[in-house]
């Protein structure tokens, strides 16, 4: 399944370039273009889903699987004192690109706050 007109579609199907850090038959990973921290990176289903409703649970746990896996990587390839990971799920929620995908957000010691509870306020 793939939209012509998705952005992370097209990275999937490989018309836009992308610094992949990770890709099987149904996961893949880059880094963002708009970094909130070195190595920022994204992880989504390579088949179009706009949220998590809309991802198959089977799908949804194998792209989970990757994410644990980057998580770790990603925080020794930057030596990350931790990661926020996050899917901003739905258009009140924040998510610009509506192709589900998860953010790990490496995070260091004294670089701010929680950002959850600056949703919160
Ligand atoms: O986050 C969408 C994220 O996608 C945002 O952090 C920028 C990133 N982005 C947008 N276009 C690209 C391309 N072409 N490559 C890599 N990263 C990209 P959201 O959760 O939807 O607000």
């Amino acid at each position: 399944m793939s939209h012509d007109d998705c952005i992370f579609c097209q990275i999937v199907d490989g018309d836009i370039p992308s610094r992949k850090v990770f890709e099987d038959d149904t996961a893949m990973a880059f880094l963002d273009a708009n970094p909130l921290a070195p190595g920022h990176t994204l992880v989504i289903p390579k088949d179009h889903y706009e949220t998590l409703e809309e991802t198959p649970e089977d799908v949804a746990a194998h792209v989970f699987g990757a994410l644990h896996r980057l998580n770790t990587a990603v925080e020794h390839a930057v030596d990350a004192d931790g990661t926020n990971v996050a899917f901003n799920n739905g258009e009140a929620a924040g998510q610009e690109v509506p192709h589900v995908h998860g953010h790990i957000i490496p995070r260091f010691d004294g670089d701010g706050g929680n950002p959850i509870h600056a949703v919160a306020g």
